[in-house]
């Protein structure tokens, strides 16, 4: 059995291939596995939008629901994205939902978890995005509306990409700085740059989005390996310089651009206490 982190998938019905490359990945866990999604599984273009028998139905949270029917263990700390699908994710896919941050023993790693978006650097007209109320007035605006009003956001998103991701690091490594003492791990999304860093406190592992490639952390009873596999064939840079194909886990077989990070040895022996984060 084998424990596997991931966030920020950002599923969302003009995206298919996120839905394929997820589901590829949820296909390959076992059924004794555990998977905890560190928020932003549903863009909020899809989640604002969608009822829940529509989101029942779409591909990749269906292969969510009947990996938990099979007995695996699946768990949801939302995001700034989905946070009003917890009752979806709790009822319809059967996951146990965590407060934001939340705190697990996982093979005697001590994981600190947090999606990352309420660590301090985001912008106050983000937050007021994060109502209920902007979450049901979204979902109620017809298409023509609703559709500059997305293109606008995803344009202001990327527009200061860089220096918001950035804002965000300072903040995270601070935070992961703090958690000395406290956790071995800190497991954060939101920013989509997969990063892993040693650092004085906690290590800082962000998990990275699905947009263009799959990232991953897989634990088990004798490592932590951090995954991330970029899509297609061509890559460059230092993903190739660590490519490896030797590491197992859902999609190990076709991906040799893999890069990877062996976290034992870097966190210490792992204690062998299991903790199931159910
Ligand atoms: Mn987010």
């Amino acid at each position: 059995m084998a424990h596997y982190f991931a966030s920020d998938v950002h599923l969302r019905e003009d995206h298919p291939e996120r839905d394929q490359r997820f589901r590829r990945f949820v296909e390959g866990l076992s059924r004794t596995d555990s998977l905890v999604i560190v928020g932003d599984l549903c863009d909020f273009w899809m989640g604002a939008r969608k009822s829940d028998r529509q989101l029942a139905a779409y591909p990749s949270l269906r292969s969510l629901a009947e990996f938990r029917r099979a007995g695996g263990s699946l768990t949801i700390l939302p995001g700034n994205h989905d946070y009003w699908l917890q009752p979806f994710y709790g009822n319809v896919l059967g996951a146990t939902l965590l407060p934001d941050p939340a705190d697990l023993l996982v093979e005697g790693l001590r994981i600190r978890l947090a999606h990352g978006h309420l660590l301090g650097a985001r912008r106050m007209w983000k937050a007021a995005m994060e109502s209920r109320a902007f979450f049901r007035a979204f979902g109620l605006l017809p298409g023509p509306f609703a559709r500059p009003l997305d293109r606008v956001l995803c344009w202001k998103n990327e527009r200061g990409l860089l220096a918001d991701e950035e804002r965000h690091l300072a903040v995270y490594r601070t935070y992961a700085a703090s958690c000395r003492g406290v956790a071995d791990l800190l497991v954060i999304g939101h920013v989509h740059r997969a990063v892993d860093e040693p650092g004085a406190g906690a290590r800082l592992i962000v998990l990275g989005g699905w947009q263009h490639r799959s990232s991953y952390l897989r634990i088990d009873e004798s490592e932590a390996i951090f995954r991330v596999i970029p899509d297609g064939k061509t890559t460059a840079g230092r993903d190739d310089a660590n490519a490896s194909s030797t590491a197992s886990g859902p999609l190990a077989e076709s991906d040799t651009n893999a890069w990877t990070t062996h976290l034992a040895a870097a966190s210490g022996s792992p204690r062998m206490t299991l903790d199931d984060p159910r």
